[in-house]
């Protein structure tokens, strides 16, 4: 009677939490250590053998049936808690999804690699290297004099912090520098262009802070200015697409180059067509640079060119404001994908 009692007692317990944790107190009050079934289990060791089994064989039957009335709720429990959890966070999988729409190529970025492809296809090598400089690597390797205007804290960004050598450090106002590393690094023929970043002071709506720069570098024994012509002539009929576009040459100076050139480029259809623009500078690169590179000037000669990407860039989708590109309005930026 009393063991009937206790299996009743456990279900109807058991029947009244709906947690599992409570489950399991419930289950500690019924075959826990002290709980009810294991101290009847105890009370057996003070009966006769004959009775011991009897009463032994009962209380196992008690308890397997609580143990089986304990596994069915917890069952039960598992599977309500389960259901719950589905009900919550059911998905609607008839919703239409969440669009990504594809980026585009920024078209600066498109001249760069339009640059990249058309030089490499004559044999140019793609250099990149750093954009904070030694005054040494963007000025004095370049032939510019201590006092040249370039140098001065109204035209060139510098940094508030020194390399491990102690020297002063700034953003490169051109790639040149790469070209010294460059050459300092590799054995003629050196034929190189170095794309990237470059930065001065300088705002408007023809110049940027920071601006995209590629220079170009052709070292070896017996390279011209002809040679200088002819690679840049090129260069300029396939970025824009056409075989009659005209090229000039009009002398200038630069401290790295001598001779130096300006470029100018003409078109001979489109809205820009009969006038001349300016695209470039160039030269045959100055003996004293071609000593910085370890190089002796009486046998390695060569050219070197300075192009504006965002300029090139203007001029082939005929932008009249350089700050367009920079200012992120996708409205501008769509039309180019
Ligand atoms: C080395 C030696 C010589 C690169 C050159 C120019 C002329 C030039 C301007 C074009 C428009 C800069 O972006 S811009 O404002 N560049 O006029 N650049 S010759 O001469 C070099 C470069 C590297 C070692």
């Amino acid at each position: 009677m009393e063991l009937d009692k206790l299996v009743h007692d456990a279900r109807a317990a058991f029947a009244a939490v709906a947690q599992p944790a409570a489950l399991e107190n419930e289950k500690a009050r019924f075959l826990g250590k002290t709980g009810s079934v294991t101290e009847l289990l105890k009370q057996l060791a003070k009966l006769s053998p004959e009775e011991r089994r009897t009463q032994g064989a009962r209380i196992n039957s008690a308890k397997e049936a609580i143990e089986a009335l304990l596994a069915e709720r917890r069952a039960q429990l598992a599977e309500a808690e389960l259901n719950a959890r589905l009900a919550q966070e059911s998905i609607d999988v008839t919703l239409p999804g969440r669009s990504r729409p594809a980026g585009g190529v920024h078209p600066v970025t498109r001249t760069w690699m339009r640059v990249e492809e058309i030089f490499r296809s004559i044999g140019f090598e793609v250099a990149d290297g750093p954009e904070i400089e030694s005054d040494w690597f963007n000025f004095t390797a370049l032939n510019n004099p201590e006092n040249h205007p370039a140098r001065s804290m109204q035209d060139t960004f510098y940094v508030d912090a020194r390399d491990a050598a102690g020297k002063l450090l700034m953003l490169r106002t051109h790639t040149s520098p790469m070209q010294v590393r460059y050459a300092r690094t590799h054995q003629p023929p050196i034929k190189v262009i170095a794309p990237g970043r470059t930065y001065r002071v300088d705002s408007d709506a023809t110049h940027s802070p920071m601006f995209h720069q590629v220079e170009g570098l052709w070292i070896d024994e017996g390279v011209s200015f002809a040679d200088l012509k002819g690679v840049y002539t090129d260069f300029l009929r396939r970025f824009f697409e056409s075989d009659d576009l005209q090229v000039r040459f009009r002398p200038s100076f630069f401290p790295f180059t001598e001779p130096s050139a300006e470029i100018d480029m003409m078109f001979t259809s489109g809205p820009n067509k009969g006038k001349w623009l300016e695209v470039s500078g160039a030269g045959q690169v100055h003996p004293t640079v071609v000593r910085n590179f370890g190089l002796d000037p009486e046998r390695y000669t060569g050219f070197a060119f300075g192009s504006g990407m965002d300029r090139l860039t203007m001029l082939r989708y005929g932008v009249d404001d350089l700050r367009l590109f920079f200012e992120g309005d996708l409205r501008f930026l769509r039309q180019f994908n």
